[in-house]
C-alpha cells in the first residue's frame, strides 16, 4: 500500500521544498507534487516540516559504568530516541581490555537484538591494541562497523599515545574513521586527588577537576598525531571554545577534522554543579563536564559557520538514585546525561528558533552529516526516492515545555526540565511505519541493525 504525506515542506540539507512524500513499504518512492493518484492512503501534513529521521551518532545504552548499569537499555533507550524523532542511533560496542572486538560486537548484538525499537548501528571501541586486535579490524568492516572510538582518559579504556597512533594508522589504511574522547588523563587524575585530599568531595569539584584546558590539550595532541598519521578524525562531544581553536589550527594546516557537540554543552553552564542540593548538582555530572559561560556562544558560532558538523547526545542515563552513589566522593557519581529524547526539540528551538541555523542546516547536523560520516548515506539522512522512509513530522507552531513526565527514558529526570520549545514533533515514521504519534510510541521492538559502509569523508 502506498501512503502519501501531503502538504508539507520537505527539509533537506539544502533547504525546505514544498513537496509531497510517497511512501511504498519501507522506502520513499517519490518526492514531488501531483502524486495523489498513486497513493491508497493520504495523510495531511499541511504546515508541517518533514525532516529526515534524526540520527544520533553517540549513545550508550546498557553500558556498565562505575559499578552500575545505565538506566536505559536498548528497549527504553530506543523508544526514548524515537519519541525524540531519532530513528537511528549508533551506540558504542565496548569490549573489556583483553577481550576481542568480536566478543564486544556479539555482546552488543545480544543487548540490542529484539529490543531496539529504532534502527541501530555500532561504533567499536578500541581500548586495547595488539596484533590480534589489528588482525580483527577487517572483519569488523565486513560486519558493518566502519567507525571506532578511542579514549584519551579513563584508565579502564584509554590506550595511550603510542597505541592510539598505531590504531589510527591501521584505520586510515582500511578507510575507517575514529571518534576520540579528548581529555588529558594525567592532569585530571592529579586534580581529582588534590580535591579529594582537601575534603572537596562534592559535585562542584567535578568540573574543577576537568578544566577546559585539559580538553584543549588532548584535542591538540590528538590532532598532531592525526597530522603525522595523515588521517581524518572526529572529535566527539567537543565542549569548549579552546578545543575549537585547536580544530581551527589543524584545519589551517590542511587537516580534515570533524566535530560533534551535544545539546548540554550548548544550553547549560557550569553553575549547575554549584547548587547546595547534592541531587540537583549530581544529575549533571558527565565528562567532559558542562562548561563555564562563554563556551556555549563559541559552540553556537561554530555551528553557524559550519565548523561543527553534528550534534549528538552522548546519552548515558542514570537515575537520581544511581547518582546518589557519589555522596561524599564525586568521582563515584556515574557520569552521563539522558538526552536522546530531547535532542531534536532542543536543537530546533535553540538553533532554528534562535536564528542560528536554517532548517536546512539543522537537517544537516541532525541527519545528513551523521549519515555521511557514519556510512549510512543515502539510505538514511535524506528524504529521497530509495531512501528509508524515516520521517519526522515537525509542527513549528505547536510550542511545548520539556518535562520528564511521560518520557520513555528510565532516567526519571531531564536536564532540560521546563525548557520552552519552539514547535514540537507531531509524528515519526520509521521505515514507512508510524512509530510515534503525538508523543505516544507505537513502534514495537522491530529496529534493524544497519550494516554501515565506510564514511563519506
Ligand atoms: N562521558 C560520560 O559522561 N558518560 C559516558 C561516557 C563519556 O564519555
Ligand atoms: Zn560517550
Amino acid at each position: 500500500m502506498k501512503h502519501l504525506l501531503k502538504g508539507g515542506l520537505v527539509v533537506g540539507g539544502s533547504g525546505p521544498v514544498r513537496a509531497d512524500v510517497l511512501i511504498d513499504g519501507e522506502q520513499v518512492a517519490a518526492v514531488g507534487l501531483n502524486l495523489d493518484n498513486m497513493a491508497q492512503q493520504i495523510t495531511d501534513v499541511t504546515g508541517m516540516l518533514l525532516f529526515p529521521g534524526f540520527i544520533d551518532g553517540h549513545t550508550h545504552f546498557d553500558l556498565d559504568v562505575c559499578n552500575t548499569t545505565t538506566a536505559d537499555d536498548f528497549y527504553s533507550g530506543s523508544r526514548s530516541a524515537l519519541r525524540g524523532g531519532t530513528t537511528t542511533i549508533v551506540d558504542f560496542a565496548c569490549p573489556n581490555k583483553g577481550e576481542s572486538l568480536r566478543h564486544g560486537l556479539e555482546l552488543w548484538h545480544q543487548k540490542a537484538g529484539g529490543k531496539a525499537a529504532c534502527d541501530y548501528g555500532f561504533h567499536m571501541t578500541i581500548d586495547d591494541w595488539n596484533p590480534d586486535i589489528r588482525r580483527e579490524l577487517p572483519a569488523m568492516f565486513d560486519e558493518g562497523i566502519s567507525t571506532f572510538k578511542m579514549y584519551m582518559t579513563y584508565p579502564a579504556m584509554m590506550i595511550g599515545d603510542r597505541d592510539m597512533f598505531s590504531a589510527m594508522e591501521a584505520l586510515r589504511d582500511l578507510g575507517g574513521l575514529a571518534g576520540y574522547h579528548c581529555e588529558n588523563s594525567g592532569v585530571i587524575d592529579a586534580l581529582i586527588a588534590q580535591y579529594l585530599s582537601t575534603g572537596d568531595t562534592g559535585p562542584g569539584a567535578h568540573p574543577l577537576s576537568r578544566p577546559a584546558a585539559a580538553e584543549a590539550e588532548a584535542v591538540s595532541r590528538l590532532l598532531r598525531l592525526a597530522e603525522i598519521a595523515e588521517t581524518p578524525v572526529i572529535i566527539v562531544h567537543l565542549s569548549t571554545a579552546a578545543a575549537l581553536e585547536e580544530v581551527r589550527a589543524a584545519r589551517r594546516r590542511g587537516q580534515t577534522v570533524f566535530v560533534e557537540t551535544c545539546p548540554h554543552y550548548l544550553l547549560l553552564q557550569d553553575d549547575v554543579y554549584f547548587q547546595e542540593d547534592y541531587s540537583q548538582a549530581a544529575r549533571y555530572v558527565c565528562a567532559p563536564p558542562i562548561r563555564e559561560i562563554g563556551n556555549q556562544a563559541a559552540l553556537l558560532y561554530g555551528l553557524a559557520n559550519g565548523e561543527i558538523q553534528t550534534i549528538a547526545t552522548d546519552h548515558c542515563s542514570f537515575t537520581l538514585q544511581q547518582k546518589d552513589a557519589g555522596r561524599g566522593d564525586f568521582t563515584k557519581i556515574p557520569g552521563g546525561l539522558p538526552g536522546v529524547e530531547t535532542r531534536g526539540l532542543l536543537a530546533y528551538s535553540l538553533l532554528v528558533g534562535g536564528h542560528v541555523l536554517s532548517v536546512g542546516q539543522l537537517a544537516q547536523v541532525l541527519a545528513e552529516n551523521p549519515a555521511k560520516l557514519y556510512g549510512m548515506w543515502p539510505r538514511k539522512g535524506v528524504i529521497a526516492p530509495g531512501s528509508d522512509a524515516d520521517i519526522v513530522v515537525y509542527d513549528p507552531k505547536a510550542d511545548t515545555v520539556i518535562t520528564a513526565e511521560g518520557q520513555e527514558s528510565r532516567a526519571g529526570y531531564t536536564p532540560f526540565e521546563g525548557f520552552q520549545t519552539c514547535g514540537s514533533i507531531r509524528s515519526v515514521y520509521l521505515r514507512g511505519s508510524l512509530a510515534v504519534d503525538k508523543g505516544v510510541v507505537l513502534a514495537g521492538s522491530h529496529g534493524k541493525y544497519i550494516h554501515r559502509d565506510c564514511p563519506m569523508l
